[in-house]
């Protein structure tokens, strides 16, 4: 079924966006995911973050592994480049994509089998690498894709569809990703298009590694009483700790916010995140602070959504090995081999 493209007819009067393209134009091929599966919706917020962005499809790089979560770049801009890469692998291919060609915008796509069970040290080295990337897990708390076991991030105590009880603990990718030096670091619910598209807007403007822990139901085998992953328990434990607006360099800054309820933070890229705080003691540009605030919450309970952590400017993994400038597609003859002369001085620097 994935091959299954969908009919290109566009009504004449669709609204194009800045480059010329209509929403339409960032779909992909027809979802084969299970109906009311959380991923489609996160897909849906993929294709209106870039949509409204005016990006142009064909400089995103999207990369998944293996996993229902990991088939969905099928599902979305279907004119971008794309890489389904090995179960757990997919940050290598996307570290490596990055280093060659700096100027697409990469987006990595992954499950919390992907990346908190097999992934696990690849999901860390490349947060602790700040890649500048948007790492979105849709995390389900299950194996979707081979019917159901609990993954990594499945919480203790937390029934299977069949009453099994889970008695591991549960890996935090939000905690972990803070901790290894994540540069933007973000919850959300694949049931709040309207907090989920903000945030991924801000991750793409981010210039370092942005990751965004999305909570995604999986409808068929995680969805029961019993479950901390489905609909009804996300709905009754999920807090905001703040509300944002992506403000990009382009446009007039409007809004008017009151003094004491607002904080800006200004990105790489001259983008403005502006942050309405809902929970008055949290300071998501305070590592330490918001880790010990998320944790304290954590035990209450609850589990915290929005924009968690920001550092808004930040070298990135490029900034840090002080490559290239030009992707190593477009050096020429004399870049790559500058010569014997330019050899010979290097050499001279080392004895
Ligand atoms: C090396 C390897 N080991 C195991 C598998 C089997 N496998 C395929 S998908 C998957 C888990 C997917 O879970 P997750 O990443 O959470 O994605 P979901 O389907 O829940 O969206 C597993 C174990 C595999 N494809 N490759
Ligand atoms: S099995 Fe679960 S994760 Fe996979 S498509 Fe169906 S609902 Fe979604
Ligand atoms: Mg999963």
């Amino acid at each position: 079924m994935t091959y299954i493209a969908k009919p290109r007819l566009h009504h004449p009067s669709l609204t194009r966006n800045k480059v010329g393209y209509t929403r339409r134009d960032y779909e992909g091929k027809v979802s084969t995911l299970c109906a009311g599966c959380g991923h489609d919706s996160i897909s849906a917020a993929i294709i209106q973050a870039c949509w409204e962005l005016d990006i142009e499809p064909h400089r995103v790089a999207k990369l998944s592994g293996i996993g229902c979560s990991s088939k969905t770049p099928d599902y979305f801009l279907g004119a971008s480049h794309g890489f389904n890469t090995v179960h757990g692998r997919m940050p290598s291919v996307l570290t490596g994509a990055n280093l060659a060609n700096r100027d697409l915008l990469y987006l990595g796509v992954s499950g919390d089998g992907d990346s908190a069970s097999i992934g696990l040290g690849q999901f860390a080295h490349a947060m602790r690498r700040n890649v500048n990337m948007v790492y979105i897990v849709e995390n389900n708390g299950v194996y979707g894709l081979t019917k159901g076991q609990f993954s990594a991030t499945a919480d203790k105590g937390s029934k299977s569809k069949k009453g099994v009880v889970n008695n591991d603990s549960p890996v935090d990718l939000v905690g972990l990703a803070m901790q290894l030096g994540a540069s933007f670091v973000a919850r959300s619910f694949s049931g709040d298009k309207a907090q989920m598209v903000p945030l991924i807007k801000a991750a793409i403007g981010h210039g370092g590694a942005a990751f965004i822990d999305i909570i995604s139901p999986c409808v068929t085998f995680n969805n029961h009483a019993g479950s901390t992953r489905s609909y009804d328990w996300v709905r009754e434990h999920n807090e905001a700790v703040s509300r944002i607006d992506f403000i990009t360099g382009r446009e007039e800054i409007t809004a008017t916010i009151a003094p004491g309820e607002v904080r800006d933070v200004e990105q790489h890229d001259g983008t403005v995140l502006r942050l309405r705080k809902l929970h008055a003691d949290y300071d998501p540009t305070d590592r330490v602070s918001a880790m010990g605030y998320m944790n304290a919450r954590a035990a209450e309970g609850e589990l915290l959504t929005g924009l968690l952590f920001v550092e808004g400017q930040t070298d990135d993994l490029h900034a840090s090995l002080n490559t290239s400038a030009k992707p190593l597609n477009g050096l020429g003859t004399t870049d790559l081999c500058p010569g014997a002369a330019a050899l010979e001085k290097i050499n001279a620097g080392f004895r």
